[in-house]
This record gives structure tokens, C-alpha cells and sequence, in this order.
């Protein structure tokens, strides 16, 4: 650890020093800030003196976009250089050791701002221009470096890539939150991956790039370019010389800086010693050539622990074979897990070199009806020495995305000090100072992810926790209103209520507003819902006949009416819909239903309906990775979620889906992702007569596939792994639809 002691002491008071009622911080957080109380007032105009060195630099040019240069003589000076600059001599001992390092200190006269290299350098203009919003500020000091030498964003999800203009105003938020990195990615460009990896882009889309590289070049934002070749990749010259000319064409919009991503293939493409062959080639006959392209980046199909068989040699091979200037991404224990020490002592000696981390929050791809609004924590804050870089994978919702993303840049920068609820308060303000706390009621109660195949799981209304619970037990069990905490849930419902519509209604920043208006409407009827239920139980306690009447249609007309929007909005093929406060809001408020409308059935002879949801489906399955998947009900349809990645499934591994009571099926639809895998796999259906084999055919569409069960009154269907070996399949469908006479089952 380097030259902390002296600034352990003034740790606490640093960044939030106040200042009159303004509080003064510095995002990401700085490895150390020492404030004097005496204080200056900045305005935006100054005697600007900017180094030769940094002449047309993004450095210079941020500098010029926030302080204008006036000749008049009262005026602060602004003096900013490198390190190695002869007037810098004096502040060069002071200047951290360190890549993108940099001392600034705001004195009375003059504030100077010294980097250890360019992007130090425009990373002291960036806290600068936070401290001139402020406009009043302390005397500073600050010597400041990132812990972590890449940090920001894989667009590497599923789903709708992001917006050129998203794009264009994350690579501005990647700049003033001192990320460097940006891997484009996206799963369903088709000129990322499989069919036109190899063909260049169309020419909006090349424009379009060439911007973003533009762009990313004034917020000092390394633009990688990642190619995913391996679903049809062939090892053949061919095949190799295509991807060369894609990446020269790649060049020749301005990319430097290139990724090759491995994940989720199968077959032919997922072998080590052929992906490390072509990369080092790639790294010897072009990244070396060129010269001023920045280091590769892979990603390895064996991403993270679970999958990886270091037996079987795949990320050995990687680490031993890899020119050694190439980066390999990791994605931690688990597709979606969070990183910690234990993670990093695994990884980086197999692969020889400190991993590049692919952190997979908040990517939403999995579970696309929820919203990753929260906190962003579980990440050790001891491992700085072991990472190479540290990415986040967003939502396709790119401004929701910044709430996540602000707190990735503030960790990555500094480990040590990271303070995740502080962050996030930090994140939530940046983004919309006016209603930041309308925001932070929104995304506390917006933050897990419901059931999923990942079983990835966050924190969601951990401050209203207490009060539900108590609220629930005391009035389910013991029969009781219990008054402080029906206190809190009331008024916290009318704060939904408020914060739903004072969002909806502001232009504070419509980018954002527009990510999660679905979410904004459902979470202001859960608000009215809440409230509603509660007049229900309290109507139930005292026998108040016509309250109860009244509450009891309300709330049903909004359950139908959350419904509705869960139907309407966010109709992607995964995970339609639209779900909000799913950790506790609705489970409470459903349980507070269904008890005060049978109790009130009980007490008055009423046969109200008093379920909730009604789930016909049950899946089971010892295939690790498809034991969790939720199924989903539309209709009378019921479907289990599909998964994005390769699942290994084991020899005899099965997948069974249990109806609720015997129907009669109109058909039984799966797709396991390439032709003829099903030729591993026998459909069996349970009738009353028991288990038995059913014919599959193709359906012509695709990979899909249809079973012979149309008609046959079944309770339950099975897909098994029938051969002795290992299969590696897609799960991209399955759906049971029986037959409509089957009656409409209750909503
Ligand atoms: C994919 C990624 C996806 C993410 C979350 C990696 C390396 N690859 O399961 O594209 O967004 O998980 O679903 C992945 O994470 N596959």
C-alpha cells in the first residue's frame, strides 16, 4: 500500500466536508483529498495555461469546454501539464507513480493540475470541473489514481442493442466518471456475431461507429471492437483472413483497440489451442504491426469457474499459450456472480496473468421483466493487485443502466474506500438532482431480479423490511394492527404513489424516464394496491362491511389492471412483462389479501376469490443449470423461460414439467438450439396410464421442434438426456399449450 498513512487521518472528513449547506465530493472517490478550511470561490473564467505537451488533447479540450481564458488580471490561473513538463519539476515528486495519476491542488491564486500521462492529466480536468460546479470550494489537495488499470463497459448482453445516442452519452458519462474502457459487444448485432461477422458493416452503420470511436477518443475512452466468430468459425485460412479484413475495416473507421469473444458457443469453435493459435496471430501479424492498437482482449468460452474443467485443459492452454500481452476475460465463480479474493486466487494462475473481469451486473438479459436499480456491492475490496480490468455488462436500458455503472467507477477506482450505499445516493443524485428522492424510493424497491436460472439474487426494500414483516405476521398470526409499521407501509405507499408520478411527469431527464416508464406505471398501482390492501385488513379487524366491499373491488380491479400492464408493455419473447417490488412489496400485499379476503369469507358466508396467482406449472429438474428457471403462464400456456448459454446437461439429466391436474394438449413445442440435438433427447409424457414416449418432429421454423401430444390428456412432460454422455445444448424453448376446452384458467 502506498503513501496512505498520511491522509488516513482526514479519510473521514474529505469528501463530504461541507460547505455552507453544499457538499463537496469527488466522484469516483480519490485515493486522497486533504481539504483546508479556508476556501475559494470559482468562477468560470481564468487565465488558462496549458502545457505544449497537451496541445489538442481531449485533456486541453475539456479544460477549454468548462473554463473560458480572460485576459483581466484578478483572475485564478489554471495550469495544467505532465509530470515530465520542465515548469512542472516542483510538483512532479508529488504527482502519484502511477498510470493516470494526478495532483491537483486549488490554491488562492492558482490551481494546477499535473498528470502522470495524458489521461492523468484529463482526469485531474474532470475532478475540477466538479469542483467548479460547485463553485464555492475548499482549498485542495489531491493525489489521485486508479486502483484498477481498465475500468467501465461491456455492451455485451442479449437483447436490443443500445442507441446510437445512448451510446453517444455513455461514452460522455464513461469520461467524467474516469472509466477508460468500452467493449461494444452487443449479442445481437449480426455483424458482432454469426451470420455477418465476416462481411463488413453497412454504411450508416460504419458511420455511426466511426462516431462513437470519435467520441470515445474526447472522453479518453478506449473504443474496443469485439468480434464473436466462434458459432460457425472454421480453423481455415479462410476463416482467419476474414476476420483480419473485418478488423482492418474495423481499423479504418478508427478502432485501436480489438476483443475476440468466445462465449456461449459450442462445437468446433470452443477449442483452446485453436482460439489462443488465432489470437496470438492476430496479436503478431496486426496489433504488433500496426502499432498503435491497444492490447487484445479474449473472452474464453470456460468464462467462469462453474464451467471451467481444468482437467480438461481449456483455460491452461489459454494462460500457457496466450501471447502474454493478451487480456482474458473472467466473469467470476459463476456467469453472474460477485468477484472477491478467493475468485481472483483461482483464475489468475491458470491463466498466468491477472483477469480481466467481466462483471455481468446489472445485465438484465435473464430476467428482462425486472429492473437492477440498487446498490451495486458484493465485490471484494481487497483485490485490486489481482485485476487486470473490471467491466460491467448492463441492461439494454442504458440510462437506468448509469445508476449501476456510476458505482462500478467509483469501486474500480478505488477499492479500498468504496462505500456502496453511499455510492449509489451519490449515483441516484447525479442523475437527477431535483428528484433524486423520488428516484431512490423508485430504485429501492427495484432492485432484485425475482427467480432465475442464474439464482442471482439482490437486496429489495431493505429499509421498509422490517416494517412488512411485522406488519404481515402481526396481522396473519396474531390477528393484529400493529400500528408503527402500518404507519411506515402506509405512508411508504404514498410515497410510491407520489414518486411514480413526479417521475413520470418530469423532464429532469426524459432518457431515463423513458427506460423505465412501464416500470413507473406498475409501480404506482403496487403503490395504490399496497394502500388498498391495508384498508382491506383494517375493514376485515373491525367488521366494517361497506369499507371492506369497496377496498375488496379496488384492490382486485388492480391486480387486474398490473396485469394489464405486465401483458402490454416489455412483450420481449424471454421475459415479458413488467415487474416491480416482486422481493416483498407484492408478496406482503398479496398475503395481506388473500388472509383479509378469507377471513372476511369466513366471517360472512362471502365466496370471494381470494387468490392471487394461480400457477398451473411446476418445473423439476437435476440439470444444474435449468433447476431454477421460472416458468411462466400466459393464458392457458405455460413456458419455461429460455436461457441464453450453453447448458451442460448431464447423461441421463432430465427436465420435467408438472400440470396442476390431467389436460389435454394441443401441442408441446422445444428448441434445444442446433438441428439434430434432439437426437440425444426422448420426450416422455406421464397420462393415466403412465409414462410413456412421444414422437418429435421438426416444425420447419428454425430449430423448433414439435411433440405428438395433441389431444393426449396428460399430467406431466419430460425431456431426458437418454445417451451416456454429455450433451451441450441451447435451451431456447419450451412450451406446453393445451387445448381450449380446456377452460380458461383463473387469471
Ligand atoms: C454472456 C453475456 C450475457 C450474460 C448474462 C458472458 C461472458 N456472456 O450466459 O452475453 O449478457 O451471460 O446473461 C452470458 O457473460 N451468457
Amino acid at each position: 500500500m502506498k503513501n496512505h498513512s498520511w491522509l488516513m487521518g482526514t479519510l473521514a472528513s474529505l469528501f463530504w466536508g461541507t460547505l455552507g449547506a453544499q457538499q463537496l465530493y469527488i466522484q469516483p472517490t480519490p485515493q486522497s483529498c486533504v481539504e483546508a478550511s479556508d476556501s475559494v470561490f470559482l468562477s468560470v473564467d481564468f487565465h488558462l495555461e496549458v502545457a505544449p505537451s497537451l496541445a489538442g488533447t481531449p485533456t486541453e479540450k475539456l479544460l477549454r469546454s468548462i473554463a473560458s481564458p480572460v485576459t483581466d488580471g484578478n483572475k485564478l490561473i489554471v495550469k495544467v501539464g505532465l509530470k515530465s513538463d520542465k515548469n512542472m519539476k516542483k510538483y512532479a515528486v508529488k504527482v502519484p507513480q502511477v498510470a493516470e495519476g494526478y495532483y491537483l491542488i486549488v490554491g488562492k491564486e492558482a490551481v494546477v493540475i499535473v498528470g502522470s500521462d495524458e489521461r492523468g492529466a484529463y482526469y485531474g480536468v474532470q475532478t475540477f470541473a466538479q469542483l467548479l460546479a460547485q463553485g464555492k470550494v475548499p482549498l485542495v489537495e489531491v493525489k489521485d489514481y486508479p486502483d484498477v488499470p481498465f475500468r467501465g463497459v461491456v455492451e455485451g448482453f442479449y437483447g436490443t442493442p443500445w442507441s446510437h445516442e445512448a451510446r453517444l452519452s455513455q461514452l460522455d458519462f464513461y469520461g467524467r466518471n474516469k472509466m477508460n474502457v468500452y467493449l461494444y459487444g452487443p449479442k445481437d448485432d449480426p455483424y458482432h456475431s454469426t451470420p455477418n461477422w465476416r462481411k463488413p458493416y453497412p454504411q450508416q452503420e460504419a458511420a455511426q461507429l466511426q462516431q462513437l470511436v470519435q467520441r470515445a477518443n474526447e472522453n479518453n475512452v478506449l473504443f474496443y471492437w469485439a468480434i464473436h466468430p466462434g458459432q460457425d468459425i472454421r480453423w481455415n485460412e479462410e476463416d482467419r483472413d476474414a476476420l483480419m479484413n473485418k478488423f482492418e475495416r474495423m481499423y479504418e473507421l478508427g478502432v485501436r483497440a480489438f476483443a475476440v469473444f468466445f462465449d456461449d458457443i459450442s462445437g468446433e469453435g470452443t477449442k483452446a489451442d485453436k482460439q489462443a493459435a488465432l489470437l496470438n496471430y492476430i496479436d503478431d501479424h496486426f496489433v504488433k504491426v500496426k502499432g498503435d492498437v491497444a492490447p487484445l482482449v479474449m473472452c474464453p468460452t470456460e468464462y467462469n469457474k462453474s464451467w471451467s474443467n481444468v482437467e480438461g485443459g481449456y483455460l491452461p492452454t489459454l494462460g500457457d499459450r496466450l501471447n502474454k500481452g493478451i487480456q482474458i476475460m473472467w466473469t467470476g465463480d459463476r456467469v453472474i456472480a460477485c468477484i472477491d479474493k478467493p475468485s481472483m486466487d483461482f483464475i489468475n494462475p491458470l491463466l498466468k496473468r491477472n483477469a480481466y473481469i467481466w462483471w455481468n451486473f446489472p445485465v438484465s438479459d435473464y430476467v428482462r421483466d425486472h429492473l437492477l436499480m440498487g446498490p451495486v456491492y458484493g465485490n471484494g475490496l481487497d483485490i485490486k493487485d489481482d485485476l487486470a480490468a473490471f467491466v460491467s455488462n448492463p441492461m439494454e436500458h442504458p440510462e437506468a443502466s448509469k445508476v449501476a455503472l456510476y458505482s462500478v467507477a467509483d469501486y474500480a477506482w478505488n477499492l479500498e474506500a468504496y462505500d456502496s450505499h453511499a455510492s449509489w445516493k451519490r449515483a441516484l443524485q447525479s442523475l437527477m438532482p431535483q428528484h433524486a428522492a423520488y428516484l431512490e424510493t423508485f430504485a429501492t424497491h427495484n432492485s432484485d431480479l425475482g427467480k432465475n436460472g442464474h439464482r442471482f439474487n439482490r437486496e429489495e426494500s431493505e429499509a421498509l423490511r422490517p416494517q412488512l414483516e411485522e406488519l404481515l405476521n402481526a396481522y396473519t398470526q396474531d390477528r393484529r394492527k400493529e400500528d408503527t409499521a402500518w404507519k411506515a407501509v402506509r405512508e411508504e405507499c404514498r410515497n410510491i404513489r407520489v414518486a411514480a408520478d413526479a417521475l413520470l411527469a418530469s423532464t429532469e431527464n426524459r432518457a431515463l424516464i423513458e427506460d423505465i416508464r412501464p416500470w413507473l406505471l406498475q409501480f404506482k398501482l403496487m403503490g395504490e394496491y399496497g394502500d388498498e390492501v391495508l384498508t382491506m385488513a383494517e375493514a376485515e379487524l373491525s367488521g366494517y362491511s361497506e369499507t371492506f366491499g369497496t377496498a375488496y373491488a379496488h384492490a382486485k380491479a388492480l391486480q387486474a389492471l398490473m396485469g394489464e400492464v405486465d401483458a402490454t408493455y416489455n412483450q420481449n419473447p424471454y421475459q415479458p412483462g413488467v415487474k416491480t417490488g416482486s422481493k416483498r412489496l407484492q408478496p406482503t400485499f398479496d398475503a395481506l389479501f388473500q388472509t383479509a379476503t378469507e377471513r372476511w369469507n369466513q366471517a360472512t358466508g362471502a365466496r370471494l376469490e381470494s387468490e392471487t396467482a394461480y400457477m398451473p406449472y411446476t418445473l423439476r429438474s437435476n440439470v444444474r443449470q435449468l433447476s431454477q428457471l421460472p416458468v411462466r403462464r400466459k393464458g392457458r400456456t405455460g413456458e419455461v423461460t429460455p436461457s441464453n448459454e450453453v447448458i451442460l446437461w448431464q447423461a441421463g439429466g432430465q427436465v420435467t414439467v408438472e400440470l396442476d391436474y390431467a389436460r389435454t394438449l394441443e401441442s408441446l413445442l422445444f428448441d434445444l438450439g442446433t438441428a439434430g440435438a434432439e437426437a440425444a433427447f426422448r420426450l416422455d409424457i406421464k397420462t393415466d396410464e403412465g409414462w410413456q414416449e412421444v414422437a418429435v418432429t421438426p416444425t420447419g421454423r428454425k430449430t423448433i421442434l414439435q411433440a405428438e401430444v395433441s389431444g393426449r390428456k396428460v399430467t406431466a412432460v419430460r425431456l431426458t438426456n437418454h445417451t451416456d454422455a454429455e450433451q451441450k445444448v441451447y435451451f431456447k424453448l419450451f412450451r406446453i399449450s393445451p387445448a381450449e376446452n380446456e377452460g380458461q384458467s383463473p387469471r
